[in-house]
């Protein structure tokens, strides 16, 4: 497993959730400094970023990117692909289209859907809205097997959003409904110890269905800095074979006491439990 930083470009707004937002050869430089394996890239649209230049960027130290994650698309773009207007629900679709390209031209192999999957909107059933979502899922998906991208969809706690907050029963049911081998679930610890019964067994349910995980402490601090049993979650990931060489973990926290100290203290509980391969 490698450890990847959430990292934003500095343009980023702020509410963009991250650990560092400044410009990406400061945060890549900066993150390998600290001893991470790797970066995620949180981007609003493709046209937003220079893959090529990116790539460069990160061969230079050493680094690897796990994953562009799209909670800008839902917060800054203002797109989800539940929409029940077509044309927005389409937009949505077509931003993420772009950003499986941009990844597959910085050699990240995974675009995550978080809350730019959308609502269940007012006055529409749930049933609508997963018919929709799975539909537009699968489009993404299709897109990105062509690319040599996988989507994991992220399930994200009830008080962001109303759809998809656990990764079992929730997230277990939708990817079944999905049924597309580049469509997996990615597990968020901090939203599991609020939806979830227990993130361990939900962890050991989703098995195989398991394509990328956020860490987080449940106070959404570094590991560490709360009371989640990070142990436990390791054990299971490991009870699963997630701990391969070409599996990411991604360090998604608050930049609290500061960006720096969050990372590095991410960094120093996370190293000792999950050693550099090799
Ligand atoms: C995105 O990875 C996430 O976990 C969301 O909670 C961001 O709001
Ligand atoms: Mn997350």
């Amino acid at each position: 497993m490698k450890i990847a930083l959430a990292i934003a470009p500095h343009d980023a707004q702020p509410s963009a959730f991250v650990v560092f937002r400044d410009r990406l050869e400061v945060s890549i430089e900066k993150a390998s400094r600290m001893g991470y394996d790797a970066i995620e890239l949180a981007l609003a649209k493709a046209s937003d970023a220079d893959g090529a230049a990116i790539r460069r960027i990160l061969d230079d130290n050493g680094m690897d990117i796990s994953a562009v994650s799209t909670g800008r698309v839902f917060a800054e773009e203002k797109a989800w692909l539940t929409n029940p207007d077509e044309a927005e629900s389409r937009r949505a679709v077509d931003i993420l289209k772009g950003l499986v390209e941009l990844a597959a031209s910085i050699g990240a192999g995974l675009v995550n859907v978080g809350r730019a999957r959308g609502f269940v909107h007012e006055g529409e059933t749930r049933e609508a809205a997963r018919a929709r979502f799975v539909d537009r899922i699968r489009e993404c998906a299709d897109h990105g097997a062509r690319h040599g991208v996988t989507i994991v969809i992220e399930p994200v706690n009830r008080y962001e959003i109303n759809f998809i907050n656990s990764v079992v029963p929730d997230g277990t049911d939708v990817i079944g409904g999905v049924a597309h081998p580049n469509v997996k679930l990615m597990p968020d610890v901090f939203h599991m110890n609020i939806e979830d019964a227990s993130i361990a067994a939900s962890l050991e349910k989703a098995g195989e269905l398991v394509g990328y995980v956020h860490l987080a402490d449940s106070n959404r601090w570094a590991p560490g800095q709360g009371h989640t049993d990070f142990d436990a979650i390791l054990a299971s990931l490991r009870k699963i074979g997630y701990d391969r060489p070409d599996t990411f973990v991604g360090v998604e926290i608050l930049p609290y006491p500061s960006p720096d100290e969050a990372a590095q203290q991410a960094i120093a509980y996370l190293r000792p439990l999950i050693p550099r391969a090799g």
